[in-house]
């Protein structure tokens, strides 16, 4: 039955393409392999069982209204059109027919019931999140998404992706010309996840609801401050899938894509065990006492990833968001109240706490925004300046 809907899927796409191809497109946009495809227009079949069958139900229905559609519209217009007034046709009566009513009762009941019957199995297949061999807790930011391992193989690891900084150029620089395949879909840390295994997904978000939505792997959970919601996939391809925050979250919602990258279940070993020795040695000693041009190294990257979005590479924020070129907080040689602004935010969130970054980072991030741009003020802030600070 699938295959059949898929060949049929596969000439609306050659029917597409073809349209495309006429249509002369003013730049090389292409599909990209597990994430969009160009006009597209259907559903993608994707590749976990869920997926099939959205798929299917989809076109299922699609079909059905359509007949009804189609039936009931000619009927009517036929009628219409031969009992015309003008050909000297009377309105016949058949005011509280019985059979009629009947019939135009039971006709609309059977068929709703012949399309929640399936639906409603797949719906409840789409909620068994139970036994899963691997559990990801996914956290919406403004704007990116952290994920977290807290059960299965790979435990413990935490860590938040972010749209490739080069692609956010492109995009404002208008996007002219040839783009890249993964154009603003490339992050710096995909989530990685095996293959045939039943991977849950636990939804939540820091800030505003965002949600987590994978075409391909047939997922689409809301992700909501103060709530856990969950939702499930097995993937039955290795490959890369691609996804977007799929709610309204601001004005950077279109940079926080999702790549899920499936792999064998030796790969994911082996990126397990490069993930756990890498978080190993991102646990900086916060005792340990940097020099200027090592920090501000370390702080230039820190500020790239986490504040140039809104602070702007060049330091002069914009509009609501503070400049931290010239800034007061910034300058002072007294270091607690910058870090104090970095820990717990200000206004009201307006500025985001970034608690959830290392002393080291953070010291790392201070010192760099004290001695960039026209600040020079030659001042190191040591991880364990932070760290004092916590839990102030
Ligand atoms: C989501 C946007 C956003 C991001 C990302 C962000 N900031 Fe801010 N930041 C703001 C806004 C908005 C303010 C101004 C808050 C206010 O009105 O007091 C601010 C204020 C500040 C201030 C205080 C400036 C002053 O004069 O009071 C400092 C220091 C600061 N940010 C540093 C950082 C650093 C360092 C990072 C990266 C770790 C960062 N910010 C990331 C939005 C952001
Ligand atoms: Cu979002």
């Amino acid at each position: 039955m699938m295959s059949i809907w898929r060949n049929k899927y596969r000439l609306a796409n050659l029917l597409l393409a073809a349209g495309a191809a006429f249509s002369g497109a003013a730049h090389a946009v292409s599909d990209l392999p597990g994430g969009p495809s160009v006009r597209q227009l259907n559903m993608p079949i994707g590749v976990t069982k869920i997926a099939q069958e959205q798929h299917f139900l989809h076109t299922v229905m699609m079909i059905l209204c359509t007949v009804i559609f189609i039936a009931v519209f000619s009927v009517m217009f036929y009628s219409i059109w031969k009992h015309r007034k003008s050909t000297g046709h009377k309105a016949a009566n058949f005011h509280e027919s019985v059979v009629v009513e009947v019939i135009w009762t039971i006709v609309p009941f059977i068929i709703v019931i012949l399309m929640a019957l399936p639906a409603t199995k797949v719906l409840v297949a789409q909620k068994d999140t139970t036994n899963a061999d691997l559990t990801v807790k996914t956290t919406g930011y403004q704007w990116k998404w952290g994920y977290d391992y807290i059960k299965g193989e790979g435990e413990g690891l935490a860590f938040i992706s972010t749209l490739d900084s080069s692609h956010r150029a492109l995009s404002d620089a208008g996007a002219k010309g040839d783009v890249p395949v993964d154009y603003l879909f490339k992050v710096d840390n995909p989530m990685v996840v095996p293959v045939d295994k039943k991977i849950r997904i636990i939804t939540t978000a820091n800030d505003v609801i965002h949600a987590f939505a994978v075409p391909q792997l047939g997922v689409k959970q809301d992700a909501i401050p103060g709530f856990v919601r969950d939702t499930w996939f097995r993937a039955e391809k290795v490959g890369d899938y691609y996804g977007q925050c799929q709610e309204l979250c601001g004005k950077e919602h279109a940079y926080m894509p999702i790549h899920v990258k499936v792999v064998s279940a030796a790969d994911y070993t082996a990126w397990v065990d490069v993930k756990k020795k890498e978080a190993a040695a991102k646990l900086d000693d916060p005792t340990k006492v940097w020099t200027l041009p090592d920090i501000l190294a370390r702080g230039e990257r820190v500020y790239a990833a986490n504040c140039a979005a809104c602070h702007q590479a060049n330091g002069k924020g914009a509009g609501p968001i503070k400049p931290l070129d010239g800034a007061a907080v910034v300058l002072d040689a007294d270091h607690a109240k910058q870090i104090q602004v970095l820990l717990k935010g200000q206004n009201n969130g307006a500025m985001p706490a970034w608690a959830q970054l290392s002393d080291t980072d953070l010291a790392a991030v201070a010192s760099y925004t004290k001695n960039s741009w026209s600040n020079k003020t030659g001042q190191i802030v040591q991880p364990a300046e932070v760290l004092a600070q916590r839990g102030k």
